[in-house]
């Protein structure tokens, strides 16, 4: 792992001010896949509301306690039934990795996050003799972030690869209180219900080696190095090393020609925001990022969240839209079940929404980095009507202005009750209209009101948003 960080030059003094920036692939991206796979996914449960990843934490926060969790898991699995019992049961027999590449890029995503080892410390990657805690080891003995990775690489090379990885491993006694003081983790708790010496073995302690040198900081390598992720998605923080991998790190990938990126999770360094479940109001000025589960609640799966509960096409659209138009990148959370399968209404909806996407892309993918106080990043000097007004979301491009109507325009007309950018000579456009929906006819009526005129022909083309493109004459 001597990657020889060059000490001179660009690079290393960004790293030294923490100045580095997204690359203008991940700003131009939008939209991605976060996926959420793991032991957990074989319960699949959580309490309404929680995290079903977390099912690790519940189980020992909870061990005995006259709640509906403990009785749910009691009653299906019994008492005596640790965690770790799950390993045996990690039989996916449905997983294909081609077919989960292929809903990502038809989903319109341009990048996938997938989740390589969670709190619970259970790696889907082959961890090498660092810790034997990993479905290469145990269980299926498979490396699902390779397959994963190949089949991309493979068959759909233009999708960018991530890897989640966490900071802390709640059963880890080594990262916990005893050792690096992450938290006071229900983990190093006792709980008389198990016998723990028989998990001994999944454990992945490393006895006399260091929990943040040869487990975290190696993870991260390896999954730098071995499987070139792009995107290195840190949960949780706390201690780490990352200034030291990522003086590796970028050198190295930029030796490649590729440009790679990191949340604010990994510690220092970060490159964007990451909040959950969260929407804005109006432009933020750093890079973000939404991630989000198509469940409403959370991120695996879970089998209590009813199909009519997850997001429908149009709630994910427009909710990818609403982000883009305030700087944001979308990352929206698909949970396979235990045995691999990415449920058939989550696909639904997701083919929807890239349907969507393929007619009318233009609109979102690319579009600049906007901002209240300097509008001025369009080659022209107009008044900059922000991020929404009403149920219309604006983007732009470099030669475009984009004004997309999250509600079908009543009676042949979009009407825009807003200064915007439009000068005599533009050309409007209904993107996915057909012919019908090509240079529009449009006025100004009131002195700022914007009235295109659309035919109800072109409208009936498109579903679920009508995004109208104004191109500078
Ligand atoms: C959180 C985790 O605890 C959740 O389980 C999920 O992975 C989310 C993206 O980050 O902090």
């Amino acid at each position: 792992y001597d990657l020889g960080f060059e000490k001179e030059g660009g690079l290393a003094r960004k790293l030294e001010e923490n100045t580095l920036d997204t690359p203008e692939w991940w700003d131009d991206a939008k939209f991605g896949i976060f996926i959420h796979w793991g032991l957990y996914s074989i319960p699949a449960y959580a309490p309404k509301g929680w995290y079903a990843a977390w099912y690790w934490w519940w189980m020992h926060k909870w061990t005995n306690a006259d709640n509906g969790f403990w009785r749910h898991h009691r009653d299906h699995y019994g008492t005596k039934f640790e965690y770790d019992d799950f390993i045996d049961m990690f039989n996916p027999t449905k997983f294909n990795a081609s077919e989960w590449i292929d809903i990502f890029a038809e989903s319109g995503a341009k990048y996938f996050v997938l989740v390589t080892k969670h709190h619970d410390g259970w790696a889907l990657f082959d961890t090498k003799n660092t810790t034997h805690r990993s479905t290469y080891h145990f269980g299926p003995k498979r490396d699902y972030i390779r397959e994963l990775f190949d089949a991309s690489k493979n068959e759909r090379p233009e999708l960018k690869r991530g890897t989640y990885i966490t900071m802390p491993e709640w059963y880890n006694p080594d990262a916990g209180a005893g050792g690096y003081g992450f938290g006071d983790w229900p983990g190093q708790l006792a709980h008389n219900a198990y016998d723990n010496s028989k998990l001994e073995p999944y454990r992945g302690r490393l006895p006399g080696k260091d929990y943040l040198r040869d487990n975290q900081l190696e993870h991260m390598r390896m999954l730098a190095r071995d499987y070139e992720s792009e995107i290195m998605w840190c949960d949780i923080g706390g201690p780490n090393l990352t200034k030291e991998f990522a003086a590796e790190w970028y050198p190295f990938a930029e030796s490649q020609g590729r440009q790679v990126v990191m949340n604010n999770r990994c510690g220092d360094l970060p490159q964007f925001d990451t909040p959950e479940y969260t929407r804005f109001s109006s432009i933020q000025s750093t890079k973000w990022e939404t991630s989000e589960g198509i469940d409403p609640y959370c991120y695996a799966f879970n089998r209590d969240t009813k199909p009519e509960e997850y997001k429908s096409a149009q709630t994910v659209l427009h909710s990818l839209i609403d982000i883009v138009s305030k700087n944001g990148n979308y990352l929206i959370g698909l949970g396979p079940t235990g045995d691999g399968d990415i449920f058939q209404p989550v696909v639904d909806r997701m083919l929807d929404v890239g349907k969507w996407l393929k007619h009318s892309g233009e609109c979102v993918y690319g579009t600049v980095r906007r901002s209240l106080t300097s509008p001025l990043i369009v080659p022209r000097k107009y008044f900059f009507p922000g991020a929404e007004h009403g149920q219309l979301r604006f983007t732009q491009t470099e030669t475009t202005f984009c004004m997309i109507s999250l509600i079908r325009p009543k009676d042949g007309k979009l009407v825009v009750g807003r200064d915007i950018p439009i000068l005599k000579g533009d050309k409007i456009s209904l993107l996915g209209g057909g012919k019908a929906g090509e240079d529009l006819s449009w006025r100004i009526e009131d002195g700022e009101k914007l009235v295109v005129d659309v035919p109800e022909k072109a409208l009936d083309k498109v579903d679920l948003a009508w995004a109208f493109k104004v191109e500078y004459a």
